[in-house]
Protein backbone atom coordinates (compact mmCIF):
# COMPACT_ATOMS: atom_id res chain seq x y z
CA UNK A 1 0.00 0.00 0.00
CA UNK A 2 1.21 3.59 -0.76
CA UNK A 3 -0.12 6.83 0.46
CA UNK A 4 0.75 10.49 -0.13
CA UNK A 5 0.54 12.55 2.91
CA UNK A 6 1.52 15.76 1.79
CA UNK A 7 2.77 17.23 -1.62
CA UNK A 8 5.02 20.45 -1.70
CA UNK A 9 4.98 22.34 -5.13
CA UNK A 10 7.25 24.61 -6.00
CA UNK A 11 7.77 26.99 -9.10
CA UNK A 12 11.24 27.18 -10.42
CA UNK A 13 12.81 29.87 -13.08
CA UNK A 14 15.61 27.63 -15.08
CA UNK A 15 16.73 29.78 -18.05
CA UNK A 16 17.74 27.53 -21.39
CA UNK A 17 21.12 28.22 -22.68
CA UNK A 18 19.97 29.33 -25.62
CA UNK A 19 16.42 30.73 -26.45
CA UNK A 20 14.16 27.59 -28.45
CA UNK A 21 12.27 28.36 -31.46
CA UNK A 22 9.42 26.15 -32.98
CA UNK A 23 6.43 26.85 -35.42
CA UNK A 24 3.86 27.68 -32.55
CA UNK A 25 6.27 29.80 -30.52
CA UNK A 26 9.78 30.36 -28.89
CA UNK A 27 11.13 29.09 -25.23
CA UNK A 28 13.72 30.55 -23.49
CA UNK A 29 13.31 30.82 -19.01
CA UNK A 30 11.72 27.63 -18.50
CA UNK A 31 9.23 27.94 -15.73
CA UNK A 32 9.28 24.61 -13.98
CA UNK A 33 6.90 23.23 -11.43
CA UNK A 34 8.68 20.51 -8.88
CA UNK A 35 6.63 18.93 -6.44
CA UNK A 36 8.12 16.97 -3.44
CA UNK A 37 5.57 14.25 -2.76
CA UNK A 38 5.88 12.19 1.12
CA UNK A 39 4.48 8.71 1.85
CA UNK A 40 3.08 7.89 5.03
CA UNK A 41 6.04 6.97 6.38
CA UNK A 42 7.95 10.04 5.59
CA UNK A 43 9.45 8.95 2.40
CA UNK A 44 9.51 11.53 -0.06
CA UNK A 45 10.39 11.70 -3.79
CA UNK A 46 10.24 14.79 -6.58
CA UNK A 47 8.73 14.93 -9.55
CA UNK A 48 8.38 17.52 -12.18
CA UNK A 49 5.12 19.44 -14.14
CA UNK A 50 6.12 19.77 -18.15
CA UNK A 51 3.25 22.40 -18.71
CA UNK A 52 4.89 25.16 -20.42
CA UNK A 53 4.30 28.68 -20.62
CA UNK A 54 1.73 29.12 -22.99
CA UNK A 55 -1.03 27.16 -24.02
CA UNK A 56 0.92 27.03 -27.89
CA UNK A 57 1.77 22.90 -27.25
CA UNK A 58 -1.49 22.10 -25.46
CA UNK A 59 -3.73 23.79 -23.61
CA UNK A 60 -2.15 23.30 -20.85
CA UNK A 61 0.33 26.06 -18.82
CA UNK A 62 2.01 26.41 -16.09
CA UNK A 63 -0.58 28.45 -14.46
CA UNK A 64 -3.37 26.10 -15.19
CA UNK A 65 -1.42 22.97 -13.92
CA UNK A 66 -0.62 24.94 -10.74
CA UNK A 67 -4.20 25.56 -9.83
CA UNK A 68 -4.91 22.30 -11.13
CA UNK A 69 -2.70 20.53 -8.81
CA UNK A 70 -3.41 22.27 -5.88
CA UNK A 71 -7.12 22.67 -6.35
CA UNK A 72 -8.26 19.53 -7.73
CA UNK A 73 -5.45 16.32 -8.30
CA UNK A 74 -3.66 16.41 -4.85
CA UNK A 75 -6.99 16.48 -3.02
CA UNK A 76 -8.23 13.19 -5.12
CA UNK A 77 -4.70 11.34 -4.07
CA UNK A 78 -3.72 12.37 -0.73
CA UNK A 79 -4.55 10.15 2.25
CA UNK A 80 -5.67 7.42 -0.70
CA UNK A 81 -3.93 3.89 0.09
CA UNK A 82 -3.27 2.57 -3.57
CA UNK A 83 -2.19 -1.08 -3.91
CA UNK A 84 -0.15 0.33 -6.93
CA UNK A 85 1.07 3.11 -8.79
CA UNK A 86 -0.60 1.98 -11.83
CA UNK A 87 -4.32 2.65 -10.04
CA UNK A 88 -3.24 6.55 -9.22
CA UNK A 89 -4.37 7.41 -13.25
CA UNK A 90 -8.09 6.03 -13.33
CA UNK A 91 -8.76 8.10 -9.86
CA UNK A 92 -7.74 11.19 -11.61
CA UNK A 93 -9.05 10.41 -14.83
CA UNK A 94 -12.78 9.94 -13.51
CA UNK A 95 -15.41 12.65 -14.27
CA UNK A 96 -12.26 15.48 -14.62
CA UNK A 97 -11.55 15.99 -18.35
CA UNK A 98 -8.09 17.23 -19.55
CA UNK A 99 -5.08 18.68 -17.29
CA UNK A 100 -3.32 15.71 -18.36
CA UNK A 101 0.12 17.16 -17.82
CA UNK A 102 -0.96 18.25 -13.75
CA UNK A 103 -2.41 14.90 -13.31
CA UNK A 104 1.21 13.72 -14.96
CA UNK A 105 3.02 14.98 -12.49
CA UNK A 106 1.38 13.90 -9.21
CA UNK A 107 0.71 10.23 -11.03
CA UNK A 108 4.44 9.80 -11.79
CA UNK A 109 5.62 11.04 -8.26
CA UNK A 110 3.75 7.74 -7.06
CA UNK A 111 5.49 5.80 -9.20
CA UNK A 112 8.61 7.36 -7.98
CA UNK A 113 7.36 7.11 -4.29
CA UNK A 114 6.74 3.08 -4.96
CA UNK A 115 9.75 2.60 -6.56
CA UNK A 116 11.63 4.66 -3.73
CA UNK A 117 9.83 2.01 -0.95
CA UNK A 118 10.46 -0.81 -3.19
CA UNK A 119 14.04 -0.07 -3.08
CA UNK A 120 14.45 -0.98 -6.64
CA UNK A 121 15.36 1.82 -9.86
CA UNK A 122 12.49 3.40 -11.23
CA UNK A 123 13.34 1.68 -14.61
CA UNK A 124 13.03 -1.63 -13.15
CA UNK A 125 10.24 -0.92 -11.06
CA UNK A 126 7.77 -0.35 -13.89
CA UNK A 127 9.49 -3.30 -16.14
CA UNK A 128 12.41 -1.50 -18.21
CA UNK A 129 15.12 -3.34 -19.28
CA UNK A 130 17.36 -1.02 -20.85
CA UNK A 131 20.87 -0.37 -19.39
CA UNK A 132 21.27 2.60 -21.27
CA UNK A 133 19.12 4.92 -23.76
CA UNK A 134 19.94 5.80 -27.52
CA UNK A 135 19.52 9.79 -27.56
CA UNK A 136 18.68 12.33 -30.06
CA UNK A 137 18.77 16.04 -29.89
CA UNK A 138 15.85 18.49 -31.23
CA UNK A 139 17.16 21.37 -33.00
CA UNK A 140 14.80 24.50 -33.01
CA UNK A 141 14.26 26.62 -36.03
CA UNK A 142 17.33 28.96 -37.25
CA UNK A 143 17.33 31.70 -39.73
CA UNK A 144 19.39 30.07 -42.82
CA UNK A 145 20.38 26.65 -43.42
CA UNK A 146 23.50 27.55 -42.65
CA UNK A 147 23.11 27.76 -39.45
CA UNK A 148 21.15 24.73 -38.67
CA UNK A 149 23.88 22.83 -41.04
CA UNK A 150 26.00 24.07 -38.42
CA UNK A 151 24.05 22.79 -34.95
CA UNK A 152 23.37 19.35 -36.80
CA UNK A 153 26.76 18.94 -38.16
CA UNK A 154 28.13 19.55 -34.15
CA UNK A 155 25.14 17.33 -33.04
CA UNK A 156 25.99 14.45 -34.95
CA UNK A 157 29.95 14.98 -33.97
CA UNK A 158 28.82 14.83 -30.34
CA UNK A 159 27.05 11.19 -31.09
CA UNK A 160 23.50 11.75 -31.46
CA UNK A 161 21.70 9.33 -32.68
CA UNK A 162 18.82 10.90 -33.93
CA UNK A 163 18.69 14.57 -35.09
CA UNK A 164 15.12 16.20 -34.64
CA UNK A 165 14.80 19.44 -36.99
CA UNK A 166 11.91 21.74 -36.36
CA UNK A 167 10.32 23.16 -39.52
CA UNK A 168 7.33 25.47 -40.44
CA UNK A 169 6.28 27.22 -43.79
CA UNK A 170 9.12 28.96 -44.97
CA UNK A 171 11.62 27.02 -43.26
CA UNK A 172 10.69 23.94 -44.15
CA UNK A 173 12.57 21.54 -47.44
CA UNK A 174 15.43 23.56 -48.18
CA UNK A 175 16.81 23.83 -44.56
CA UNK A 176 16.34 19.64 -43.92
CA UNK A 177 18.06 19.24 -47.42
CA UNK A 178 20.65 21.30 -46.72
CA UNK A 179 21.62 18.96 -44.01
CA UNK A 180 20.88 16.13 -45.30
CA UNK A 181 23.39 16.95 -48.20
CA UNK A 182 26.27 18.20 -45.45
CA UNK A 183 25.49 15.07 -43.27
CA UNK A 184 25.45 12.07 -45.97
CA UNK A 185 22.75 9.44 -46.79
CA UNK A 186 23.44 7.94 -43.55
CA UNK A 187 22.63 10.43 -41.15
CA UNK A 188 19.47 9.78 -38.88
CA UNK A 189 17.30 12.92 -39.34
CA UNK A 190 13.87 13.43 -38.76
CA UNK A 191 11.64 16.78 -38.81
CA UNK A 192 8.81 18.05 -36.48
CA UNK A 193 6.74 20.41 -37.63
CA UNK A 194 4.12 21.21 -34.64
CA UNK A 195 0.99 21.72 -36.46
CA UNK A 196 2.72 23.70 -39.00
CA UNK A 197 0.62 22.66 -41.63
CA UNK A 198 -2.69 21.89 -43.08
CA UNK A 199 -3.86 19.23 -46.12
CA UNK A 200 -3.43 22.16 -48.74
CA UNK A 201 0.25 21.46 -47.79
CA UNK A 202 0.56 17.91 -48.91
CA UNK A 203 2.97 18.85 -51.84
CA UNK A 204 5.37 20.90 -49.61
CA UNK A 205 5.45 17.87 -47.30
CA UNK A 206 5.40 15.10 -49.96
CA UNK A 207 8.80 17.19 -50.99
CA UNK A 208 10.42 15.74 -47.74
CA UNK A 209 9.83 12.06 -48.87
CA UNK A 210 13.34 12.51 -51.43
CA UNK A 211 15.38 13.25 -48.06
CA UNK A 212 14.48 10.04 -46.40
CA UNK A 213 13.63 10.91 -43.02
CA UNK A 214 12.95 8.26 -40.46
CA UNK A 215 9.72 10.43 -39.53
CA UNK A 216 7.80 13.46 -39.62
CA UNK A 217 6.44 14.48 -36.24
CA UNK A 218 2.65 15.86 -36.04
CA UNK A 219 2.93 18.16 -39.47
CA UNK A 220 -1.16 18.79 -38.75
CA UNK A 221 -3.62 19.98 -36.33
CA UNK A 222 -2.52 18.90 -32.36
CA UNK A 223 -5.80 17.34 -32.13
CA UNK A 224 -6.15 15.86 -35.79
CA UNK A 225 -6.80 12.15 -36.17
CA UNK A 226 -8.42 11.67 -39.66
CA UNK A 227 -6.45 14.33 -42.13
CA UNK A 228 -3.05 12.48 -40.47
CA UNK A 229 -4.39 9.64 -42.01
CA UNK A 230 -5.20 11.10 -45.65
CA UNK A 231 -1.93 12.41 -44.87
CA UNK A 232 0.04 9.12 -44.00
CA UNK A 233 -1.80 7.55 -47.28
CA UNK A 234 -0.41 10.04 -49.26
CA UNK A 235 3.43 10.47 -47.72
CA UNK A 236 6.18 7.62 -48.01
CA UNK A 237 7.96 9.30 -44.75
CA UNK A 238 6.18 7.81 -41.51
CA UNK A 239 4.24 10.24 -39.71
CA UNK A 240 4.87 9.81 -35.98
CA UNK A 241 1.93 11.65 -33.48
CA UNK A 242 2.89 13.62 -30.77
CA UNK A 243 0.84 16.21 -29.65
CA UNK A 244 -2.48 13.90 -30.77
CA UNK A 245 -1.73 11.70 -28.77
CA UNK A 246 -3.23 12.28 -25.49
CA UNK A 247 -4.42 8.75 -24.20
CA UNK A 248 -4.43 4.94 -24.68
CA UNK A 249 -7.60 5.58 -27.03
CA UNK A 250 -6.06 7.97 -29.40
CA UNK A 251 -3.46 5.62 -29.92
CA UNK A 252 -5.41 2.88 -30.89
CA UNK A 253 -7.18 5.95 -33.18
CA UNK A 254 -4.32 6.27 -34.87
CA UNK A 255 -3.84 2.44 -35.20
CA UNK A 256 -7.24 2.31 -36.34
CA UNK A 257 -7.14 5.00 -38.94
CA UNK A 258 -3.77 4.91 -40.09
CA UNK A 259 -3.04 7.88 -38.84
CA UNK A 260 0.91 7.61 -38.06
CA UNK A 261 3.42 4.88 -37.83
CA UNK A 262 5.11 6.13 -34.80
CA UNK A 263 4.24 6.93 -31.37
CA UNK A 264 5.87 9.98 -29.56
CA UNK A 265 5.57 9.39 -25.85
CA UNK A 266 5.39 11.76 -23.47
CA UNK A 267 4.01 11.05 -19.87
CA UNK A 268 2.98 14.16 -19.40
CA UNK A 269 1.09 14.77 -22.74
CA UNK A 270 -0.93 11.38 -21.59
CA UNK A 271 -1.29 12.10 -18.11
CA UNK A 272 1.45 10.02 -16.84
CA UNK A 273 3.19 6.44 -16.64
CA UNK A 274 -0.24 4.37 -16.15
CA UNK A 275 -1.13 5.50 -19.66
CA UNK A 276 2.44 6.12 -20.97
CA UNK A 277 3.04 2.11 -20.51
CA UNK A 278 -0.58 1.42 -21.27
CA UNK A 279 0.51 3.05 -24.91
CA UNK A 280 3.79 1.37 -24.89
CA UNK A 281 2.55 -2.37 -24.85
CA UNK A 282 -0.56 -1.39 -27.46
CA UNK A 283 1.99 -0.10 -30.11
CA UNK A 284 4.44 -2.89 -28.95
CA UNK A 285 1.32 -5.59 -29.76
CA UNK A 286 1.37 -4.16 -33.05
CA UNK A 287 4.62 -3.51 -34.82
CA UNK A 288 4.27 0.20 -34.17
CA UNK A 289 7.43 1.50 -32.93
CA UNK A 290 7.82 4.43 -29.93
CA UNK A 291 10.52 6.87 -28.28
CA UNK A 292 10.19 8.95 -25.64
CA UNK A 293 9.54 12.72 -26.31
CA UNK A 294 10.55 15.80 -24.20
CA UNK A 295 9.57 18.94 -22.79
CA UNK A 296 12.88 20.46 -21.89
CA UNK A 297 12.60 18.95 -18.75
CA UNK A 298 14.93 19.74 -15.29
CA UNK A 299 17.07 16.93 -14.24
CA UNK A 300 13.66 15.75 -12.31
CA UNK A 301 11.39 14.70 -15.16
CA UNK A 302 14.32 13.64 -17.11
CA UNK A 303 14.86 10.69 -14.53
CA UNK A 304 10.91 9.82 -15.70
CA UNK A 305 11.97 9.94 -18.86
CA UNK A 306 14.87 7.68 -19.24
CA UNK A 307 13.15 5.46 -16.76
CA UNK A 308 10.48 4.96 -19.21
CA UNK A 309 12.65 4.57 -22.57
CA UNK A 310 14.27 1.73 -20.94
CA UNK A 311 11.00 -0.51 -21.35
CA UNK A 312 11.40 -2.63 -24.74
CA UNK A 313 9.89 -1.09 -27.39
CA UNK A 314 11.39 2.57 -26.87
CA UNK A 315 12.97 1.34 -29.99
CA UNK A 316 13.88 4.87 -31.40
CA UNK A 317 16.50 7.08 -29.94
CA UNK A 318 14.36 9.73 -27.50
CA UNK A 319 14.95 13.67 -26.62
CA UNK A 320 16.62 12.82 -23.87
CA UNK A 321 19.43 15.04 -23.76
CA UNK A 322 22.33 15.47 -21.52
CA UNK A 323 21.94 18.47 -18.44
CA UNK A 324 24.45 20.15 -20.84
CA UNK A 325 22.45 20.33 -23.74
CA UNK A 326 19.42 22.40 -22.07
CA UNK A 327 21.26 24.21 -18.54
CA UNK A 328 24.37 25.89 -17.55
CA UNK A 329 23.79 23.91 -14.26
CA UNK A 330 20.82 21.18 -14.03
CA UNK A 331 18.95 21.32 -10.59
CA UNK A 332 20.09 17.62 -9.71
CA UNK A 333 23.41 15.62 -8.92
CA UNK A 334 24.90 13.15 -10.69
CA UNK A 335 23.77 15.91 -14.10
CA UNK A 336 22.52 14.04 -16.85
CA UNK A 337 25.21 13.01 -19.55
CA UNK A 338 25.22 11.39 -23.02
CA UNK A 339 28.71 9.71 -23.79
CA UNK A 340 30.25 9.85 -27.55
CA UNK A 341 28.58 7.10 -28.72
CA UNK A 342 24.99 9.07 -28.17
CA UNK A 343 23.95 6.98 -25.06
CA UNK A 344 22.31 7.89 -21.73
CA UNK A 345 23.15 5.60 -18.47
CA UNK A 346 19.72 4.50 -16.80
CA UNK A 347 20.46 4.73 -13.26
CA UNK A 348 20.68 1.36 -11.84
CA UNK A 349 22.78 1.57 -8.82
CA UNK A 350 19.91 2.90 -6.36
CA UNK A 351 16.48 3.01 -5.35
CA UNK A 352 14.17 5.14 -7.06
CA UNK A 353 14.78 8.22 -9.57
CA UNK A 354 18.49 7.84 -9.28
CA UNK A 355 19.77 11.10 -8.92
CA UNK A 356 19.48 13.98 -5.79
CA UNK A 357 17.88 17.19 -6.16
CA UNK A 358 20.08 19.77 -5.39
CA UNK A 359 18.59 22.00 -2.63
CA UNK A 360 20.38 25.04 -2.16
CA UNK A 361 20.12 25.35 -5.87
CA UNK A 362 16.18 25.04 -5.92
CA UNK A 363 15.92 27.16 -3.27
CA UNK A 364 17.23 29.64 -5.21
CA UNK A 365 15.62 29.53 -7.77
CA UNK A 366 12.08 29.50 -6.17
CA UNK A 367 9.50 31.81 -6.80
CA UNK A 368 6.71 30.29 -5.19
CA UNK A 369 5.68 27.72 -2.91
CA UNK A 370 2.92 25.65 -1.27
CA UNK A 371 2.03 22.36 0.47
CA UNK A 372 -1.13 20.65 0.12
CA UNK A 373 -1.67 18.17 3.07
CA UNK A 374 -4.54 15.16 3.83
O1 LIG B 1 7.32 18.98 -30.10
O2 LIG B 1 8.67 17.63 -29.18
C1 LIG B 1 8.15 18.75 -29.24
C2 LIG B 1 9.80 21.04 -26.66
C3 LIG B 1 8.71 21.71 -26.20
C4 LIG B 1 7.47 21.48 -26.75
C5 LIG B 1 7.33 20.53 -27.77
C6 LIG B 1 8.43 19.81 -28.22
C7 LIG B 1 9.69 20.10 -27.69
C8 LIG B 1 10.93 19.47 -28.13
C9 LIG B 1 12.08 19.47 -27.15
O3 LIG B 1 11.11 19.06 -29.26
C10 LIG B 1 12.72 18.17 -26.98
C11 LIG B 1 13.64 18.15 -25.78
O4 LIG B 1 13.17 18.27 -24.61
O5 LIG B 1 14.85 17.99 -25.99
MG1 LIG C 1 6.97 17.20 -31.18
Amino acid sequence: MITVSRIRLREIRLPLKAPFRISSGVISDRRIILLELTDASGVTTWSECVAGEAPNYTPETVDTAWMAITQWVAPRVLGVAFEHPGDVHDVLDKDFRGHNMAKAAVEMGVWGLAAELSGVPLSRYIGGTRSSIPTGISLGIERTPAALVDKARAAVAEGYRKVKIKIMPGSDVEFVRAAREELGASAPLMADANNAYTLDDIDRLAALDSLDLMMIEQPLAWDDLVRHAELQRRLETPVCLDESITSLDRAIDMHTLGSGRIVNIKPGRVGGFGPSIAIHDFCEQHGIPVWCGGMFESGVGRAYNVALASLPNFTKPGDVSPSARYWERDIVTPEWTMDSSGMVKVPLERPGLGVDVDLDRIENLTVRKHAVEQ
